[in-house]
């Protein structure tokens, strides 16, 4: 009997001495980060600094109980004793929390100041939030692209995709297009949504802010060490909720500048800040100065970009073969698509916009009420109407004139007409795309 007590003690404290060797062990990546802006040091501060206070008051209350337990226990012959109403005590257990919440509560409210001033910023990014990626605009430098899931991780993500998440890097981590921002500057976000609420929260900034259909929330970020920081959407907001990452590329002032500079001169092609180049889509990737300024490409891509309404365009446009390099695959709003091009491109924005509803076979979801797009009456029936509809929506259906650039809504419509058993033939060139918004 004794034994076996013995046993069972020495197991119970067994088990305690594994758990504290494990608690250990991941100590370090159980706390909060530190985080690279000066709110999140500060948050990071506050958090330490409210622990520590927990620790002490942990340790005063835990400690009076043991004590009482083990010296004062009635089998060693104490007694309870019998007091009521006494002022003093209840005066000093009043006064003592009183204390220890302001004491927490003055640094709390100094740095909730601090987080929410956005006076004074060097630069502003609107961040709006969709389902399922966000787009970013810079408001002073006059551009705005969308970021979404990366390509692999989204391949991934598929049913039966037979594809080992483990084998993708940062998987659901990744976007295609990541914000860039550059270092030691005070950038002001502000932060809306298109459709429902979303969440844009960044662990290493200590920036989390609401983005609510019709209304403008405001944070800022100062971040202070050049690096590559991720985050995602943190409110619920659908079934591609765990699908809209965040990634921010923070670097040096002076390669933001060239970043700024290459993106304006983009035309809408997204400039990767690691490699300082247009992003590609399949290859080869041929780039030369004037692809670049679409305005020097071709007569067609020149009136792409007008200030002038372009002039109707064709119903079915021929491929231009001879005035675009067919392995230009790139979008470039103004550029023209080869159909081996549109297809190339069409079928990866369709992998990443539209399959989650349409399905990636094409066979729609009769469940959500989402028609196929092989063999249905839309991508077979009139181009018109087909773009129309692409463009401003229906029902479930989010307006993608407002999300998609021309080149990429030119590309997808051309390949949902030509992809899953249809066979329409036709090609869309971003021309038709911009005369029918
Ligand atoms: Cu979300």
């Amino acid at each position: 009997m004794v034994i076996n007590t013995f046993r069972q003690v020495m197991r119970g404290l067994a088990i305690l001495a594994l758990m504290f060797a494990a608690g250990a062990a991941c100590a370090v990546d159980l706390n909060m980060p530190v985080g690279v802006t000066p709110i999140s040091q500060d948050v990071y501060g506050l958090h330490m600094y409210a622990f520590w206070v927990c620790v002490g008051i942990g340790t005063v209350v835990f400690g009076l109980i043991l004590i009482s337990i083990i010296w004062h226990r009635k089998s060693t012959g104490h007694q309870a004793a019998q007091f009521h109403e006494s002022t003093v005590l209840e005066v000093v257990w009043t006064i003592i929390p009183f204390i220890i919440l302001i004491a927490l509560a003055i640094p709390a409210a100094k740095v909730l100041v601090k987080m929410t001033n956005t006076s004074d910023p060097d630069m502003t990014i609107k961040i709006t939030g969709f389902q399922w990626k966000w787009n970013y605009a810079y408001l002073q430098d006059g551009f705005s692209y969308f970021s979404m899931l990366a390509a692999d991780s989204n391949a991934a993500a598929q049913l039966d995709s037979g594809i080992n998440p483990d084998t993708v890097p940062h998987y659901l981590r990744d976007v295609d297009h990541p914000l860039v921002v550059p270092v030691g500057k005070k950038v002001r976000l502000l932060i809306t949504s298109d459709d429902v609420i979303h969440s844009w929260y960044v662990a290493d900034f200590a920036a989390k802010t609401d983005a609510i259909p019709g209304f403008v929330n405001e944070t800022w970020i100062q971040v202070d060490k050049p690096g590559t920081y991720r985050g995602g959407c943190t409110e619920l907001c659908g079934r591609g909720h765990g699908f809209m990452p965040i990634v921010v590329v923070a670097m040096p002032a002076a390669d933001y500048q060239k970043w700024v500079t290459a993106m304006q001169a983009g035309n809408g092609a997204y400039i990767n800040p690691a490699s300082m180049q247009p992003e590609s889509v399949g290859s080869p990737v041929v780039f030369s100065a004037a692809e670049l300024n679409f305005n020097a490409v071709s007569p067609v891509a020149a009136g792409g970009n007008a200030a002038s309404p372009p002039t109707a365009a064709p119903a079915a446009a021929k491929p231009a073969a001879a005035s675009a390099p067919a392995e230009v695959t790139h979008t470039v709003a103004g550029q023209q698509w080869t159909l081996a091009t549109a297809m190339a491109h069409g079928k990866q924005i369709y992998a990443a916009n539209c399959a989650a509803c349409h399905m990636p076979d094409g066979k729609g979801n009769a469940a959500m009420n989402v028609p196929a797009i092989a063999g249905g009456p839309i991508p077979n029936g009139p181009l018109a109407a087909h773009i129309s509809l692409v463009l401003h929506g229906k029902g479930i259906m989010p307006p993608w004139g407002n999300i998609l650039n021309d080149a990429d809504l030119a590309a997808v419509i051309t390949f949902e007409r030509n992809a899953f058993g249809n066979h329409t033939g036709d090609l869309v060139q971003p021309s038709q795309i911009k005369a029918a918004r």
